[in-house]
């Protein structure tokens, strides 16, 4: 079955028995519209990644939703089967990437290159889910002249607050229209672990090329769906991350509208980023780099169920590896805590059956975050502080994206004879 471009594939409609809240199940793919979609991996009924409990409403029962991921056979787009209302994962937002120290580096350093090779004379560079304005700061500070579009309410006051121009916004056709009136077109459009959160991605790519100039870029940056099979990074699954993406959908997907790939760089972001730049059919020169990362999908042999069925059973290894270390740790009378209090920790620890009576908190830098507790396992979340003077025996490292940089901010730890668990491929002590 295939649908016109700009239709949004919709589905019937479901709803969480305890809360009645409702969510959508896909009828097909959102980007070729084909279907049925076919099951990758169940990882059973969790509640939102990024929806902390406050201490008052920790007796109430939580929206939980079935968290499967699937696969289109036709164009291979990898994604969840039902959506949940965005509104409710993100009009209050509680996930600020300016309390991750690495990614204000990697921001930093993405500023210089938007700066330098699309928007040198201060013209209009336009970021979709610009979160708290970590990058709209940094490109700010290179002369360029930048406008957010935040749909989270606490996030765009913040951002607006700080002097950086956030519109609260979803990004639409409308709002794109309203944006090149006021403002003139965009010489790019950049967006930041945001396409995969976005259920009309044909609604999205219509808004891109109505805000953007003729010789305009749009950058995307994206979790590759080849780092979630190679690394079995399973945790990174929950109700946010609509698809789960490769350049192949992509490039099906803006042709509908236009846009063309015309570069592509790996990078090193959440378990492994890749940053596609696309440009209007014509206007640029395709680099090396474009085939490169076709022959490298195709290899992967991501058009095959084999990498799928492998990938699941590696996740239910990676689980009772697990849980077994920390069971057994548990035994031996080991205090164990957690460190960063990740959307991807809350899969983790939901699918894992993983509670208070195993890790007593998690750290955090996140002062959104601090004082609340995780969603289904009502583990408390503390400052990063605590950590530092309570020292447990273990540490399970929810935020192993940054591991590098944990082991080294944290070296008296290490010194003191603690030692963390790296969760992902599979269990591991360090030291
Ligand atoms: O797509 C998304 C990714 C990009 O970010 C969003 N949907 C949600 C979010 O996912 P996440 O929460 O798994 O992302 P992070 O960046 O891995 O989260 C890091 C968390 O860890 C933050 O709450 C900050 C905390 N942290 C910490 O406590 N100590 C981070 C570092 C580096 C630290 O040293």
């Amino acid at each position: 079955m295939h649908l016109d471009p700009g239709r949004l594939v919709t589905g019937a409609v479901s709803q969480d028995a305890t809360t009645g809240t409702t969510y959508k199940v896909l009828a097909g793919c959102r980007i070729c519209g084909s279907g049925p979609l076919s099951m990758v991996l169940s990882l059973g009924e969790t509640p939102l990644a990024n929806s902390f409990v406050t201490a008052d409403r920790l007796h109430e029962a939580e929206p939980m939703f079935p968290l499967e991921l699937m696969r289109c056979t036709e164009c291979g787009l990898v994604q969840l089967s039902v959506v949940v209302d965005p509104e409710l994962m993100f009009r209050h937002y509680v996930y600020m990437s300016s309390a991750s120290a690495p990614l204000r580096d990697h921001f930093d350093n993405y500023a210089s290159e938007v700066a330098q090779m699309y928007a040198p004379d201060g013209s209009l560079v336009v970021e979709v889910g610009s979160n708290d304005g970590l990058l709209l700061s940094s490109l700010r500070r290179r002369g360029v002249a930048a406008v957010g579009i935040e749909p989270s309410v606490n996030l765009a006051l913040a951002a607006n607050g700080a002097g950086l121009e956030t519109w609260n916004e979803f990004f639409t056709v409308a709002v794109a229209e309203r944006l090149r009136s006021a403002r003139g077109p965009a010489q790019a459009v950049l967006a930041n672990n945001v396409i995969a959160h976005i259920d009309d991605l044909r609604g999205f790519a219509a808004a891109v090329t109505t805000l953007l100039d003729d010789r305009g870029v749009l950058i995307v940056e994206f979790p590759h769906v080849l780092s979630l099979l190679d690394h079995v990074e399973y945790d990174t699954i929950y109700h946010e991350h609509l698809s789960y993406l490769a350049g192949r959908p992509l490039r099906r997907l803006f042709h509908d509208f236009g846009l063309e790939p015309i570069a592509a760089e790996r990078i090193a972001t959440h378990g492994g980023s890749l940053r596609i730049v696309f440009g209007r059919v014509g206007t640029r020169p395709v680099t090396d780099s474009i085939a490169e990362l076709e022959r490298s999908e195709a290899a992967a042999r991501l058009d095959s169920v084999e990498p799928y069925l492998l990938f699941a059973d590696r996740v239910r290894r990676s689980k009772e590896a697990l849980v077994e270390m920390l069971r057994s740790a548990r035994m031996r009378g080991q205090r164990i805590a957690a460190l960063g209090a990740t959307a991807k920790g809350n899969t983790l620890l939901n699918y894992c059956g993983i509670g208070p009576d195993v890790v007593e908190y998690i750290a955090d830098t996140t002062s959104l975050k601090q004082g609340l507790y995780a969603p289904g396992t009502h583990i408390p979340v503390l400052s990063d502080s605590v950590f530092e003077r309570d020292r447990p025996d273990l540490t399970l490292l929810l935020a192993w994206n940054y591991a590098d940089w944990v082991l080294r901010k944290h070296e008296s730890y290490l010194a003191a004879g603690g030692r963390f668990i790296n969760p992902i491929p599979i269990a591991r002590l360090i030291p």
